[in-house]
């Protein structure tokens, strides 16, 4: 048990759970970082629903949803360090467990702050099918992120994650890492998508993805048709190019999109300090 409020404490405990010589890559950090994702990704800007606050993962609603698979690995790693230092939320400890395993992956530092509730307020649950599916086109991925409240370049930046992690038949359908060095964040997965001829390939189960063999990898890279489109779409092309050639560029946008990422539906005063639904009922605004 550390003092509450430590969180230099819980992050050296996330980077110190990172290395899974077991697991994957050898790195829970990818799936960390998905857990994050789908923790935020959720966020209606409409009607002010979802996102990381209430950590609904933990429930079969959300946490059972088929494009949440695989992550109670990510919930399970870091269960230990919720015991450790039992005073943070869940909402808190699995955004900045994707944070913190960005940057131990080489990625940038992204601005965390703390303040997530793991209240649960049923008026703003969201409901399946607000992730994005891979099988789709630009069309759905704007649908998805527009509703986040994202634009074209920042859907690309935030794309830019598929450098970590990879695909796993028994979760999503789709099978494969999209570049040879899934634990390091870096810009291959953009350089990749404009210089390789993607092939279509549909895999034993029917899923289509798109593939190429790297020889000095000696391992098929692969691509979702959601990754392709960001190519053959005008909008978002010049974006990838931008970050095929201009890493640093792609670090600063990514660590920008990413940090508003995991505050959506967050609310805080001009101080930073969270103002939480319980404040809001209790008549706070109305
Ligand atoms: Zn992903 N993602 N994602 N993504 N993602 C997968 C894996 C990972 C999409 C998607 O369908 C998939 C973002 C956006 C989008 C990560 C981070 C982020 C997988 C493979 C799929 C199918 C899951 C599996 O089988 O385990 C789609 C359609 C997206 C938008 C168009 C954004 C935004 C991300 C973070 C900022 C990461 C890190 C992984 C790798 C997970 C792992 O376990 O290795």
């Amino acid at each position: 048990m550390s003092k509450p409020g430590d969180y230099a404490a819980v992050r050296r405990d996330i980077a110190a759970l990172l290395h899974q010589p077991e697991y994957d890559d050898g790195s829970a950090g990818p799936v960390l970082v998905r857990l994050a994702w789908h923790s935020a990704g959720t966020y209606d800007a409409g009607t002010d629903t979802g996102g990381s606050n209430g950590a609904g993962m933990r429930y079969e609603a959300e946490g059972g949803d088929p494009a949440n698979a695989g992550l109670q690995h990510a919930r399970v790693f870091l269960e230990p360090v919720k015991s450790k230092h039992s005073w943070i939320t869940y909402a808190d400890l699995w955004t900045l467990a994707g944070v913190v395993a960005i940057k131990e992956m080489s990625g940038p530092e992204v601005q965390w702050r703390p303040g997530r509730t793991d209240f649960v307020d049923d008026s703003k649950l969201p409901p399946r099918g607000r992730l994005p599916d891979g099988a789709q086109g630009a069309d759905h991925i704007r649908h998805i992120f527009y509703r986040m409240g994202f634009n074209d370049q920042e859907i690309v930046a935030l794309s830019g994650a598929h450098n970590l992690g990879r695909c796993h038949s028994d979760r999503s359908g789709f099978h494969g890492a999209w570049v040879n060095n899934p634990t390091r964040f870096s810009n291959t997965y953009f350089r990749l998508m404009l210089s390789r001829t993607w092939k279509e390939k549909k895999l034993e189960n029917g899923v289509r993805q798109f593939v190429h063999y790297d020889e000095d990898a000696d391992e098929e890279l692969m691509m979702l048709p959601t990754d392709l489109a960001l190519v053959s779409d005008p909008s978002f092309r010049p974006w990838v190019e931008l970050y095929a050639k201009d890493k640093d560029r792609f670090f600063a946008d990514f660590a920008a999109v990413f940090a508003k990422l995991i505050e959506l539906g967050i609310k805080r005063d001009a101080n930073g300090r969270v103002i939480n639904s319980d404040n809001l009922k209790g008549g706070y605004h109305s």
